[in-house]
């Protein structure tokens, strides 16, 4: 009989501590690790790639994820970290969309101790114990290899080259960035010649607009267009074809990104080239995120591996494109 009771004590004891074991486990999954991530807004395809790439991720990691879009401003993106600084979220991570201005909003963070991690842009601040980590892309490297592939394309002629720049948003660290690095390779081609330049903030609508200017001003002389990204070059095509000239023959149109859109434009002969700049940055940031939490020390940069895609290489790779 006593024996029976001691048996049924142990169980009880057991099922209990099963119990509380069962309770920690829940709370665990209660605690799960917040992230408050900042877009910059819905401006491109890329962008759009981005969002999807990052809220994909942060599911499959069961990291809860508090989005929020800035559409293209940063007095929002200043309010969003703010929002999140309130909420005491884990980790913060934001794309910002210009260089300058962040030193306020990043101390505070910092006093809340809540870790920050830049995506896709750099910011310009004096202090870099304000952010932990910037994953992104090289965007000087991209603008060298556009540039690159012109000197190659050009080198047999012996005329001036006018080229067109459509710069991504003012102040943005890939539109400062692909102007250094495209201007840093021709500068020792004295026959390539930039004769106009203006943003088109990264957008459809203005690269089409930018681009009607231009061809006001410049017409037949206008050899070649550089574009910061692709859908600046795309909404510039549709100006060049309604201006009756042939986009891709009577222009040479160099981007950046390699979306799909831009293999479509090359397949069907009217975009030159596309230079990769990979959205896919979810995972790296995710797990980014998961080494913060266990105490990880990050390196201070986190470079994305892409390359270029002339046209005559887009049937090919077309199908292979995730974004
Ligand atoms: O090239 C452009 C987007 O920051 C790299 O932003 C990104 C750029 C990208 O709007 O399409």
């Amino acid at each position: 009989m006593k024996r029976n009771k001691a048996v049924a004590a142990w169980m009880m004891t057991l099922v209990v501590l099963a119990l509380v074991l069962a309770g920690l486990g829940c709370s665990k999954e209660k605690g799960k690790v917040t992230l408050g991530f900042s877009q910059i807004g819905a401006e491109s395809e890329w962008r759009t790639a981005n969002t999807k790439s990052i809220e994909e991720t942060a599911k499959a990691e069961g990291i809860e994820l508090k989005l929020s879009d800035a559409q293209q401003k940063q007095e929002n993106q200043i309010k969003a970290i703010r929002s999140f600084i309130a909420q005491k979220v884990d980790v913060i991570a934001f794309s910002p969309v210009v260089e300058t201005g962040w030193e306020p909003v990043l101390r505070e963070a910092k006093e809340a101790k809540i870790p920050v991690i830049l995506t896709d842009r750099a910011v310009d601040t004096k202090d870099d114990s304000l952010w932990v980590t910037f994953i992104g892309s090289d965007f000087v490297e991209e603008g060298r290899r556009a540039a690159k592939w012109l000197v190659e394309k050009t080198k047999d002629r012996t005329d001036t080259v006018n080229i067109v720049e459509l710069q991504g948003t003012v102040g943005s660290a890939p539109a400062i960035d692909r102007k250094k690095g495209f201007e840093e390779v021709i500068k020792d081609k004295p026959q390539l010649k930039i004769i106009r330049s203006q943003t088109g903030d990264f957008t459809r609508a203005k690269g089409k607009e930018v681009m009607e200017a231009f061809l006001k001003a410049e017409g037949k002389n206008i050899h070649v267009l550089y574009a910061h990204n692709d859908d600046m070059a795309i909404g510039a095509i549709q100006a060049i074809e309604e201006a009756g000239l042939r986009p891709g023959q009577d222009i040479l149109i160099i981007s950046i990104d390699a979306v799909k859109g831009a293999f479509e434009a090359m397949m069907a002969g009217k975009l030159n080239v596309t230079v990769e700049c990979s959205p896919l940055l979810g995972p790296q940031l995710m797990s980014a995120v998961k080494d913060l939490m266990a105490g990880k020390t990050l390196p201070k940069r986190i470079v994305t591996e892409e390359g270029i895609f002339p046209m005559e290489t887009a049937a090919q790779e077309f199908p292979k494109r995730k974004y």
